[in-house]
């Protein structure tokens, strides 16, 4: 025991409960998954679904986020309050034991409806273990209560401060940056996106965002408020309005099937690809799991049963595949589910047998009844289901081609590609570089032991509008797959993707830091976002940041990323600086390129994440797809990755 604890005389579960939270502090990532900006951002998600889940009680309907000017939060709930009465077992409040035990969540309160509880499920109290400090009010019984800690610690007893007739729960906490000690900046776009998704996730609920750091242009607060009434279907709609849609309605459904909540909304539009979004207990599940294949099931058991007796498939050469029901498909499937048992390198697939059956039940009975009821849409489906299975036919040889030239040796590498001479892909990394000339100053100015060139000509193929035939036909994309030696299609998913012989664990892409080259950037990271997602999700894709200037003075010089830098280095030059704008990398010789953009002594890679992949998938809709005025005023506005977190 410490001779902190002796002097304070804590009682034994006190010990225990200072046990716990030194224990969070020394391994942060067992309870938050990481300390970097993901981890930061979760503190906000555990304490919002608290008073998610007190809104799911029907005891709440308002939550108010405040991004406060030091980077503390403030969440705020019109909820019963945490309870500040004597915890019999604990022997201190309540509130206490759910600020300070680890663990101990709002779970001596049995009736209460829990399922929310974030990725981790960890509780608010693990939020206190890693904020340098946080204070909790509460609203209840005519009072108000206080309570405050530093580092998990209690710093005084629950006390009254004063009176109100309101009933809720505040709690305003600063991250520790001892632990997060990247950066503890709140990002507003990053937890504005959760608030959404949360407010369609949980109809009903009002959930605002403010940013105290930020203010519009008559002094206000920078701020968003979200609110739905309908749920998934306006979810559904939002994240297809930069698509067009191919039947008239939203097709949903919200029920519960042996004890589980389940709501389904999708409909379909006319692009080829498929986006399904599934949520366990407010979770976006990214690795899926038996809900998403519940809802295969449903989905293509109840099409083909409506498609072979309409008889339009009669004149059909070939079988119609699963993959052929879905393309075109936007969909969002939430259950909620009492105990989750999440599987999956990313804890994101859901493993409980019994979901799959309630799921796909209740999807079969939902589009039963669309069907019956909408003949005109059905009829829209099938036939589009039968130019995605014509077009997966002539998709499946052109993979099979990209397939074979991947998986021949050596002699099968695409001839524009440089290769290193490294063989272990841990160590080596491929530069995917616009253009021919840029590729040459790549390849002269690279380390030929672990870095490899594929220049790519002009602009890729836009995935977002190509069939899938199309993509596999590509020369560039055939290039892509060939040179980091992946392969496409396993048994259980034909659109699965093997990194088991990936050649290089970075994947670099470089490109001009212009317009032009923002876009080819944004091209290419489309094509891994829809293609090889896999890819991203395990950290392999990168950015490379070529320097916009360079300023001399004599023999001193010096590269500058922004205009910023490039004046603060003219002025410690001393002024009358000359000064070079690089328009393109082609303006590079090989050594600058090198010196600024190559060398993993001096570069700055940004590796490419997928921070949300609904909010992402609605960005390359909008970005790549067909209505051309949402990206121009996006593209202005933005940096195109706003949204992949780079
Ligand atoms: C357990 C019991 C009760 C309320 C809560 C937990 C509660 C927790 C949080 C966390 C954030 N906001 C919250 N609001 C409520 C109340 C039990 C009762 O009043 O009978």
């Amino acid at each position: 025991m410490s001779e902190e604890l002796k002097k304070n005389n804590y009682g034994a579960d006190s010990i225990q409960a200072l046990e716990g939270i030194e224990h969070v502090r020394m391994r942060p990532s067992m309870y938050i998954g990481d300390v970097g900006v993901r981890g930061l951002h979760h503190l906000v998600y555990e304490v919002v679904d608290n008073s998610i889940d007190e809104a799911m009680g029907g005891h709440c309907d308002t939550i108010s986020v405040y991004i406060n000017e030091d980077n503390s939060v403030t969440v705020e709930d019109n909820g019963r309050g945490i309870p500040v009465g004597l915890h019999k077992k604990e022997g201190v409040s309540a509130l206490e034991v759910v600020m300070t035990k680890i663990g101990a969540g709002g779970k001596f309160d049995k009736d209460s409806y829990k399922v929310s509880g974030g990725l981790h499920g960890v509780g608010v109290s693990v939020v206190n273990a890693l904020s340098d400090n946080l204070k909790a009010t509460v609203y209840r019984d005519g009072k108000i209560w206080e309570q405050e800690y530093q580092r998990g610690k209690t710093v005084y007893p629950v006390k009254s401060v004063g009176e109100s007739d309101k009933t809720g729960t505040t709690v305003t906490f600063h991250p520790d940056d001892q632990i997060f000690t990247q950066t503890i900046e709140y990002n507003y776009e990053t937890l504005a996106n959760r608030m959404r998704e949360l407010a369609y996730l949980n109809k009903g609920i009002t959930i605002s965002i403010t940013d105290k750091r930020q203010k519009d242009d008559e002094g206000a607060f920078f701020m968003e408020t979200f609110h739905s009434d309908e749920g998934l279907k306006e979810f559904i709609k939002f994240l297809d309005s930069n698509r067009e849609p191919l039947i008239h309605n939203v097709i949903s459904m919200e029920g519960e099937k042996n004890d589980i909540p389940v709501e389904v909304a999708m409909i379909y539009n006319n692009s080829y690809t498929e986006n399904l979004h599934s949520y366990v207990n407010n979770i976006n599940t990214h690795e899926g799991g038996t809900h998403l294949s519940g809802f295969r099931r449903g989905l293509t058991t109840t099409l083909k049963k409506y498609a072979d007796s309409s008889g339009m498939l009669d004149k059909l050469k070939f079988e119609v595949s699963g993959d052929d029901f879905r393309e075109g498909l936007t969909a969002i499937i939430s259950v909620k589910v009492a105990e989750p048992q999440f599987e999956g390198q990313t804890k994101t697939k859901l493993g409980n047998r019994e979901v799959s059956s309630a799921v796909s039940q209740s999807v079969s009975e939902m589009l039963t009844n669309y069907l019956e009821e909408h003949p005109d849409d059905a009829k829209t489906i099938v036939q589009k289901v039968i130019l995605a299975a014509q077009a997966r036919h002539a998709a499946t040889k052109a993979r099979e081609m990209v397939q074979r030239k991947s998986v021949m040796s050596g002699g099968g590498l695409p001839g524009k590609l440089s290769d290193c001479s490294e063989q272990d892909p841990t160590k080596c990394e491929v530069f995917l570089v616009e253009g021919d000339s840029a590729g040459g100053t790549a390849k002269q100015g690279r380390d030929r032991n672990f870095q490899a060139i594929l220049p790519l000509r002009g602009k890729i193929l836009n995935v977002e509008k190509a069939m899938q035939h199309k993509v596999f036909e590509n020369e560039e994309i055939k290039n892509i797959y060939t040179a980091l030696g992946v392969t496409i299609g396993t048994e259980e998913d034909s659109k699965a993707l093997n990194l088991e012989k990936l050649r290089y664990h970075k994947v670099i892409i470089m490109c001009d830091a212009d317009v032009d080259g923002s876009h080819i950037e944004t091209l290419i990271l489309t094509f891994f976002f829809r293609y090889m997602r896999e890819l991203i999700e395990n950290g392999h894709v990168y950015i490379a940041t070529p320097p916009l200037y360079l300023v001399k003075k004599g023999s001193k010089k010096s590269y500058a990323w922004d205009d910023k830098e490039r004046d603060e280095i003219a002025e410690s030059f001393g002024g009358n600086v000359g000064i070079q704008r690089y328009k393109g990398l082609g303006e590079m010789n090989a050594e600058q390129l090198w010196d600024t953009t190559m060398n993993p002594q001096f570069r700055t890679l940004r590796q490419v994440t997928i921070d949300n992949a609904t909010e992402s998938d609605r960005i390359f809709s909008m970005l790549m797809g067909d209505e051309v005025p949402p990206r121009r005023e996006f593209i202005e506005k933005n940096a195109v990755y706003a949204n992949i977190d780079v």
